[in-house]
């Protein structure tokens, strides 16, 4: 690890890892033993990594796998949900799995076909749909806390992508842990988010955690992965570049620099008539509004909470 400077043997790290998330759950104030945790898996190093490594620092987590139905070409949700179920059962672990096209009628892509007339990538119908599918499941079944495998290298694209745009009510909401600070909100954390995608990588080669190598096709040629590429130029050139980044940002979000910025979605929201979540939108919440009227063309203009 050059941010580091630090090189360990194989044994060693597999104490390492585990020791800096432990770290991070302390340092944000995550979650303690006594909380149930929901992870959210997608049969990738980030997320199986994460569920190994709390279950090794003996916290109980429980996981939650979405199926979106990407399945042209490589068969990208088959696969990955080969890979989280065979996680589970040897380990003995609790995966919750829910099929996105058997639940609510349509794939992601099927929904992203209805979507401005089909021209977008599915990822902003993806996401929205995550987000609805995390909450509920969490919410239903009792978790007191929603963990993601969020890493270094996806905090500081996510960031800059936002400074590069002065996009501040994301700025305003970057954070490891995301408070259950609206009614029908849960509470969500990201134990990995000081840990590089490559140290991540490393810990699943060692702890032999097989996952699913492929990316997810839409994620080709997207401007968050051209934000990690040039991040890495510049992490190569300068080590601990993407590290200094975030943690400078979460700096000046603690010293104030942020707190003019008002949250004006916040005194808006409402719960859903429909599915009981939280919602700036007038009436049904985006999700609802989404999966509502099958055939029609769907138009996403809001950010939901
Ligand atoms: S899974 Fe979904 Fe990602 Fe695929 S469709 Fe886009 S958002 S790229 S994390
Ligand atoms: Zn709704």
């Amino acid at each position: 690890m050059r941010q580091h400077k630090l090189a360990l043997c194989a044994l060693h790290y597999l104490e390492w890892v585990p020791e800096q998330v432990e770290r991070t759950i302390h340092r944000y104030r995550m979650f303690t033993q006594q909380d149930r945790l929901l992870v959210a898996v997608s049969g990738g190093k980030d997320s199986l990594s994460l569920w190994d490594i709390l279950n090794r620092l003996g916290y109980t987590a429980d996981g939650l796998y979405i199926s979106l139905g990407i399945d042209e070409g490589i068969q990208y949700s088959q696969n990955s949900l080969f890979f989280a179920q065979s996680f589970a059962e040897t380990r003995h672990l609790h995966l919750h799995v829910v099929d996105i096209k058997k639940q609510y009628g349509e794939t992601i892509p099927e929904l992203a076909g209805r979507t401005h007339r089909g021209h977008y990538k599915p990822c902003s119908v993806c996401g929205i749909t995550k987000r609805h599918v995390m909450n509920r499941v969490t919410r239903e079944h009792g978790y007191s806390v929603l963990v993601t495998g969020h890493n270094l290298d996806d905090e500081a694209a996510i960031l800059f992508g936002n400074t590069m745009n002065w996009i501040s009510k994301y700025l305003l909401h970057q954070a490891p842990v995301l408070e259950a600070n609206k009614p029908g909100l849960v509470r969500k954390t990201k134990p990995l988010c000081r840990m590089y995608e490559r140290e991540m990588a490393a810990y699943a080669l060692l702890a032999q955690i097989d996952y699913i190598q492929d990316e997810c096709p839409f994620a080709q040629g997207s401007t968050s992965i051209y934000h990690k590429e040039v991040l890495n130029k510049m992490e190569t050139d300068r080590p601990g570049t993407k590290l200094n980044f975030y943690l400078s940002f979460l700096q000046a979000k603690q010293n104030g620099l942020f707190s003019p910025l008002v949250d004006d979605k916040a005194a808006q929201v409402h719960a859903c008539p429909q599915c009981g979540q939280p919602t700036s939108a007038p009436g049904l919440c985006v999700f609802c509004r989404m999966v509502a009227g099958s055939g029609n063309p769907i138009s996403l203009h809001e950010d939901e909470p």
